[in-house]
């Protein structure tokens, strides 16, 4: 019975990581989205959640349950299109795992053991959403979340956390070597990423400082601050470079995703807004272009979403949030958006340098009222009754 039940299982598996993923089609000509989900629960190996052994396991029943696989940062790796995933377990405890696509659209398929993080010497009680930068100091660094109970949280309060970022690097992806974690001004950090270059001689982290743990509070913003050296990395001259606003989709709190594409034009970011609904939080993704010259300077904000949940994407852990941090450039100059639906799992969106560029360029900006939004609509409608005769 139970070897039947361990067969049955290997071949679901086997079904579900070998499944092709296909274009849906018709986009809306900004990216491609596909099918299915690229990374589930699924997709984690039966040797991490099953004792295979049929004497020790007659049931053959799950031993260590795996409850999302999300959030993932992303990199090119010999050739392979490497996620970095975010694995909650059914203890609400997520660790980072590595899966590896040979095209980045299936047929991920996760390394043989979840990342052995080292620790410092205040041991991490959660980790999430690792950011992968490839500097040109030659190392791969993750930058991630660390998360530790708040010492100053009254008794009886057994939920008062506090996020900071935690750092690695690597040259394998295999040996990861702990630095200290990042030392800034703010009583809390999360979704900081590191800039793949110096800047005057000078590691640059984006940042979000935040008063509470869910609630950015007076702060907010994604800033931008420098760090002298890695080994001893306190922020200096954080200041916040693209804030929340009112009666936008990011009006409540924002954080940037994956480290920025350098373009011919500037480098392209995206992040995920955060707004207030009377259904509860909503994260959506949006992109914004900053200058070569003075990475501080926003050059190009397109209004409004630029990826927001559709179907069921809607729904999951925490429902009605997309969430990015990972996406890779190719060679040909197509990008590939990992993206996260509803703390849940993980989804691939297509797209490619030009389109992007072209996207955060051309884009009306946000003048943040109806009226003006309809003045842009009709400016549209304008110029295609001049230019489009035979639609
Ligand atoms: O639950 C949605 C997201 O919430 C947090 O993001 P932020 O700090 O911007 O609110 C993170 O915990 C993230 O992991 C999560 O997906």
């Amino acid at each position: 019975m139970s070897k039947e039940r361990l067969d049955a299982l290997k071949n679901a598996h086997d079904k579900h990581i070998n499944r092709v993923n296909t274009k849906e089609t018709l986009s809306n000509g900004i990216y491609d989205k596909y099918t299915s989900p690229i990374l589930t629960t699924e997709h984690i190996p039966l040797d991490w959640r099953y004792d295979l052994n049929l004497e020790s396991n007659k049931y053959m029943m799950q031993r260590i349950g795996v409850n999302a696989v999300f959030n993932s940062g992303a990199i090119k790796w010999n050739d392979k299109y490497v996620l970095v995933a975010r694995v909650e377990g059914w203890d609400r405890k997520s660790y980072f795992a590595i899966a590896e696509s040979p095209n980045g659209i299936d047929n991920f398929k996760f390394w043989k053991n979840p990342i052995v993080l080292p620790q410092t010497e205040n041991p991490d009680i959660n980790v999430y959403d690792m950011r992968l930068t490839q500097h040109e100091d030659g190392w791969v660094y993750g930058v991630f979340c660390t998360e530790r109970k708040d010492p100053n949280a009254p008794a009886g309060d057994t939920s008062s956390a506090i996020a900071g970022a935690g750092i690695v690097r690597t040259k394998d992806l295999i040996n990861w070597e702990r630095l200290p974690d990042l030392i800034s001004k703010a009583g809390q950090q999360r979704n900081v990423v590191l800039h793949p270059e110096f800047v005057n001689g000078k590691y640059a982290f984006y940042t979000r400082p935040q008063d509470g743990f869910i609630e950015v509070g007076g702060g907010g913003g994604i800033g931008l601050g420098f760090v002298n050296f890695m080994e001893n990395p306190i922020v200096q001259n954080e200041t916040i470079i693209n804030n929340k606003e009112y009666h936008t989709i990011y009006e409540m709190k924002n954080g940037l995703g994956p480290a920025p594409i350098k373009t011919e034009d500037g480098w392209l970011h995206l992040a995920h807004g955060v707004r207030n609904t009377a259904a509860g939080l909503r994260y959506t993704l949006y992109m914004f272009m900053t200058s070569l010259e003075e990475i501080s300077k926003i050059t190009y904000l397109p209004g409004g979403y630029f990826m927001a949940p559709e179907n069921e994407e809607r729904i999951g852990d925490v429902s009605n949030v997309l969430f990015s941090n990972g996406w890779i450039q190719d060679s040909d100059g197509t990008v590939y958006i990992y993206y996260a639906s509803s703390d849940t799992r993980m989804h691939v969106a297509t797209s490619n340098i030009d389109r992007l560029i072209d996207y955060v360029k051309n884009t009306p900006a946000d003048n943040f009222r109806s009226e003006e939004s309809v003045k842009a609509i009709n400016a549209l409608i304008f110029k295609n009754s001049k230019t489009t005769s035979d639609i």
